[in-house]
């Protein structure tokens, strides 16, 4: 009913790295050398708000990147792809081409009086391109075709809820609420309104600090812009979730006119049902806390079920300063989700494979990943061409067996995988439900793997921070190949099939 799952690119199931702070070419070199040199494989790296000239939308910073075309093409010669960030608001600047057209032609989203609306965000001063019209969908889409042409084939798109900082309205209702503060009798006397307010003894009134507190997001600059859809004038608020779904379809339909035999990667963190026709999803700004892993598990199927094949979270956290042993557990999940990316806040602690002790853990949990990739590339593939899901809870598996349909800290991938990820600290494994008899697999750090028949019932399983494991349901196989650098680099001439013996498995690509 809902429509076909985009398909990523096969590179896009390599792992990625990211982190919101990299601002040049050296930060990203020193990143890819980091991975290289520890022989800790990877396949891209994100490139944050900071690639922009001034947060300006498809633009490069020429001082940070000074032959953009060219650092490239250096890194795909390293197997890298580069993958940047495109943000919703666009800089109100005269003589941005962006700006300049998308006023001349209406584009961008309107107040009630016909005027485009302005809000803050990133880039200061901005106006928020209509994409639910089709015209300037059209239009905003045909803009990745800037950084197409420079090689790039992966973005993801941000700040399209949108996120709004403050709009004018906003900071004038702030400038009334302190404008009255002063005027009232118990204020001060004259109307040098924000200085008078630290002179004054007295805590900031209620009135000014609400009046702070919702210039984010506020639902009235919600209500305040309207979008153009086919001739008629459709209020934001009624539509806000279509916002983020319609960014990237403008990207998603772009990428595809652009290159239409050439799967490019693209997600986003707004979205509505719908939009997994065009890219993918990520879960967003997370923290790097021990709950966290356990609700990226229970989100999976969820957002499975909505369509969304290609998601997965901010592994480490993205908040809050990560540990080794947090980030160690998390990637043993981020194993097995489409998206596996290393995602960091500015001014939080380095949280690079490659910044903690015994960085032969890191490269080899990784390691499972690109020797899972055929599998798991062709499980993904099958669901979005099946319309079914990757990620599935037991009890759509076991419908009949209660405490299977209980069991939430557990998941089902693809037709032969259960998966039970050790989501807590300190300890030496976890407790796990097997609904039918089955195959536990660890695959060890020395390389090898290991395999035990463990019968239906709870079992505690020991899984120690360097191991990943899975279980291979009864009469089921999988392929598992070498460990390799970058996905293109996967020898499938070294496959080989652990789990029941006599089992077949169809591997897709
Ligand atoms: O206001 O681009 O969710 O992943 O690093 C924050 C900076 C904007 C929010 C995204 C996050 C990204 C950050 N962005």
């Amino acid at each position: 009913m809902i429509g076909k799952s985009y398909i990523a690119p096969k590179y896009a199931f390599g792992f990625g790295q990211s982190r919101w702070g990299y601002k040049t070419a050296e930060d990203i070199e020193g990143v890819v050398k980091g991975y290289r040199d520890n022989r800790i494989p990877l396949d891209m790296v994100y490139m944050d708000i900071d690639y922009m000239q001034d947060y300006k939308d498809f633009t490069v910073n020429p001082e940070r990147f000074p032959d953009f075309g060219q650092f490239v093409q250096q890194m795909k010669a390293k197997n890298i792809h580069l993958i940047p960030i495109i943000d919703a608001g666009v800089k109100i600047e005269e003589g941005y081409d962006i700006y300049e057209e998308g006023v001349e032609k209406g584009y961008f989203c309107k107040r009630a009086d016909g005027s485009d609306f302005v809000a803050a965000v990133w880039p200061g001063w901005t106006h928020f391109p209509d994409v639910l019209n089709p015209d300037a969908r059209a239009w905003f889409g045909g803009k990745y075709k800037v950084l197409t042409d420079l090689g790039i084939d992966g973005f993801w798109n941000d700040m399209n809820e949108p996120a709004i900082f403050y709009s004018e309205e906003g900071i004038r209702a702030l400038n009334q609420a302190i404008a009255d503060y002063v005027k009232a009798p118990d204020g001060g006397a004259d109307d040098d309104g924000a200085e008078d307010i630290m002179n004054n003894a007295n805590a900031i009134p209620w009135e000014v600090r609400s009046c702070i507190e919702h210039l984010q997001n506020s639902p009235e600059d919600y209500r305040r812009f309207y979008h153009n859809v086919n001739g008629q004038r459709v209020r934001h608020d009624l539509v806000h979730n279509l916002y983020g779904f319609n960014m990237t379809r403008a990207a998603g339909e772009a990428l595809q006119a652009i290159a239409p035999d050439r799967k490019m990667l693209l997600f986003s963190r707004s979205s509505y049902i719908g939009m997994h026709r065009y890219g993918g999803i990520w879960t967003g700004d997370n923290q790097s806390w021990w709950s966290h892993i356990l609700l990226n598990l229970k989100m999976m199927p969820s957002l499975n079920m909505c369509g969304f094949l290609y998601t997965g979270a901010d592994l480490g956290g993205f908040g809050s300063d990560t540990t080794r042993d947090l980030l160690l557990r998390w990637l043993a999940l981020g194993v097995f989700t489409p998206l596996m990316r290393n995602h960091a806040a500015l001014g939080t602690r380095e949280q690079e494979c490659y910044q903690f002790e015994h960085i032969e853990d890191f490269r080899h949990v990784i390691g499972v990943r690109y020797r899972l990739i055929p599998y798991l590339y062709s499980e993904y593939v099958k669901a979005a061409e099946r319309d079914e899901m990757y990620f599935r809870p037991l009890g759509f598996d076991y419908p009949g067996d209660r405490r299977a349909v209980e069991t939430e800290d557990q998941l089902m991938l693809g037709n032969e995988v259960m998966i039970a990820p050790v989501y807590t600290q300190n300890v030496s494994g976890r407790t796990v439900y097997l609904p039918e008899e089955m195959k536990f697999v660890k695959f060890m750090p020395d390389g090898s793997i290991y395999e035990e028949v463990l019968e239906q019932g709870t079992h505690y399983v020991e899984v120690a921070l360097c191991e990943v494991p899975l279980f291979v349901r009864k009469d089921r196989c999988i392929p598992v190949v070498d460990a390799a650098q970058s996905v293109d680099a996967i020898d499938l001439g070294t496959v080989r099939y652990i789990g029941y013996d006599g089992a077949e498995y169809e591997l897709v690509e």
